[in-house]
């Protein structure tokens, strides 16, 4: 585990311990960056704005942003491997979303960079000669990227891809908990011939360390971050203190609504992907799903039956993340009923050493319970009833979320009545987590600012300049 800064591997800085999830054990260890390597980086970065990739087209950026794609596909079963080693997710989920995600995620940016158009206007003038106004758009120019420890190279990638296709400079800080694919994805730069200095990556926790050093050191034009909302306020004062742009993704309690009117086996199926995905450690998994009255029962049912027949599910990522999730987990067996699960496994295995949590079906709690209203980001999910929708639109638009959501109906006007109608950035209609790379992506509320995806993530990573010529 190396950094990567200036084009040059460097293993500096005090070792902390890497964790494998799945049994418990200390497996290695990574240098956590001094602050003077931050800062070595941030300026490598801004050093290389002004070097050979300053004057790179659109089309030589594409290019490259392919030969990154390729690079990760070549080395797909290391990114699978790091990735699983790192997370202790299924193999399963890291070679079908994870790697192939990070893959389309620079294919997706470099062939919008092909269609982009810059936009002219010929301005009247008194004299009858007129001016040619026209738009440029330029790079911010050193970003850092901060990113999460659920989905860690397709969340990197997802933001270090736009970054680069539009011209920026890069520094990197991936979770302390899972920083393998990200040094893999250095190692791919670095033999694509990316410039010196274009992508660096700095490792290391983020209070009193590389991450707070980052979003502070007055170098760094913009920060992109994906995390905690609670994160995102600390890295908005330390940005404001310079006025830098931050695109923020930040956390939820997404909310699914299930009528009565529709396809049972399908929002069954639905459910259990959208609350059981990766043990429910990705930000878009439902946490609370609120069933027609007439059908609550057998819907209920079902769901936990599901949930109870699951195996194959991975850990949570850490001890401590395992502890929170089993704390609301107590408080909800106190205060609610469990349907399924709600306990550790027991797989009489070394995995027992791990940090797992049984997939849990929750109900019969007040909708102003810890477990209902809080962010768990575990495989949990609380069933409620509703009578009316316009019930259940306030009761899922309740709380300081609003990142996704899904809606379960057979009724076409009831699915467009309700889906804009919810307060969140996404909404799901007969699905969840289909994911088209060119629309928008982002939360409201305390679930984000900004949106990313397609032409979103060029404008935030770019700024347009006016030029006016006068004829
Ligand atoms: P986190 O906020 O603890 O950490 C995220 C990153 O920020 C890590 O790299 C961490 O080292 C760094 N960091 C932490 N404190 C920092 C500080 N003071 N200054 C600078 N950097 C700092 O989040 P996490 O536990 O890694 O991830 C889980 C959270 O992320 C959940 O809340 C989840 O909902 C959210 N998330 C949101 C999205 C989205 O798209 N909206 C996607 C994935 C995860
Ligand atoms: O699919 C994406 O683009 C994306 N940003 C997913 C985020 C998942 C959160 O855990």
């Amino acid at each position: 585990m190396r950094h990567y800064v200036g084009g040059a591997f460097d293993a500096s800085g005090d070792p902390f311990p890497l964790v494998d999830p799945v049994h418990g054990r200390t497996v290695g260890e990574v240098p956590s960056a001094p602050a003077a390597l931050v800062d070595r980086a941030v300026r490598a970065a801004r050093e290389a704005l002004r070097g050979p990739w300053g004057s790179w087209s659109p089309a030589d950026r594409a290019r490259m942003l392919h030969r990154v794609a390729d690079g990760i596909e070549r080395r797909s079963r290391e990114f699978v491997a790091a990735e699983c080693a790192d997370t202790g997710k299924p193999r399963e989920l890291a070679s079908t979303v994870d790697v192939p995600r990070a893959v389309a995620n620079f294919r997706a940016y470099a062939d919008l960079l092909a269609g982009r158009a810059e936009r002219s206007w010929h301005t009247a003038t008194r004299d009858g000669r007129g001016a040619l106004n026209y738009t440029v758009r330029k790079p911010l120019g050193v970003v850092a990227v901060i990113s999460p420890w659920n989905l860690p190279l397709l969340l990197l990638t997802w933001k270090v891809a736009p970054a680069l296709a539009v011209g920026n400079t890069v520094v990197a800080k991936p979770s302390e908990l899972t920083p393998g694919t990200a040094c893999l994805l250095a190692e791919v730069m670095a033999d694509c011939g990316l410039p010196a200095g274009v992508f660096n990556l700095v490792h290391g926790p983020g209070p009193g360390a590389a991450g707070q050093w980052l979003t502070e050191h007055p170098e760094v034009d913009a920060i992109a971050f994906t995390g905690e909302s609670g994160t995102g306020s600390t890295i908005m004062r330390a940005a404001a203190a310079r006025l830098a742009p931050v695109s923020f993704e930040l956390g939820g309690k997404n909310a699914g609504l299930v009528f009565a009117d529709a396809d049972l086996d399908r929002a069954v199926a639905g459910t259990v992907r959208s609350a059981f995905t990766h043990s429910g450690q990705v930000c878009l998994c439902t946490e609370r799903l609120y069933v027609e009255r007439p059908v609550f029962d057998a819907f209920a049912g079902r769901l936990a039956d599901a949930a109870r027949r699951l195996d194959g599910y991975g850990p949570m990522i850490s001890a401590a993340h395992r502890d929170k999730v089993l704390g609301h987990l107590t408080g909800a067996a106190a205060d609610g009923k469990v349907l399924a699960g709600g306990g550790v496994p027991v797989f009489g295995d070394d995995r027992d050493g791990g940090f797992f949590v049984e997939p849990t079906v929750l109900s019969g709690l007040p909708e102003d319970h810890p477990a209902v209203r809080e962010e768990i980001f575990g495989p949990v999910v609380h069933l409620a009833p509703f009578d009316t929708e316009e019930e259940a639109l306030a009761l899922a638009n309740a709380g300081p979320y609003g990142l996704a959501a899904t809606v379960w109906t057979g009724d076409l006007a009831r699915a467009h009545r309700v889906a804009p109608a919810l307060d969140v950035g996404i909404a799901w209609v007969n699905t969840w987590n289909l994911r088209d790379l060119r629309t928008p992506f982002g939360g409201v509320k305390a679930s984000g600012i900004g949106r990313e995806g397609g032409e979103h993530s060029l404008d935030f990573f770019s700024e347009p300049m006016n030029v006016c010529v006068k004829l």
